[in-house]
């Protein structure tokens, strides 16, 4: 599965608050391969290597849990991920549908 989501970390390792000035958000191309979510900077294109930043970006979602952020208000279609190393992600898409086909596709992993 593969869409624009754009992202905001609440939350770094161990659960600890993401420090202001890291936690903006940012439109990235998501691609679901495997047990990796890739956040990329540019639109997938298939063959083509991962660079260094964008591996830098890739979250692994075994044992992680996808839900609708309902406290978070300021966005519509945003989805929460808590990954297994107690990382939280808030992620929007651009549409309830596909807000839903991502929480169904991770929470399936
Ligand atoms: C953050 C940025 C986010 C905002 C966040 C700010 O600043 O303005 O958009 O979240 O508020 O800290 P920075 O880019 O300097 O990290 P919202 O869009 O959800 O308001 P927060 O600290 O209350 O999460």
């Amino acid at each position: 599965k593969h869409g624009v989501l754009t992202r905001k970390s609440h939350a770094d390792m161990d659960g600890k608050k993401t420090p202001r000035g890291r936690r903006g958000w940012k439109k990235f191309y998501a691609v679901l391969k495997g047990m990796i979510l890739y956040l990329q900077k540019d639109e997938y294109k298939p063959d083509s290597d991962i660079s260094e930043v964008d591996l830098k970006n890739a979250v692994r979602i075994h044992h992680a849990l996808a839900t609708h952020a309902t406290d978070y208000s300021k966005k519509p279609n945003v989805l929460k991920l808590k990954t297994s190393d107690w990382r939280v992600f808030l992620l929007q898409a651009p549409s309830e549908e596909e807000m839903m086909s991502w929480i169904f596709r991770i929470n399936l992993v």
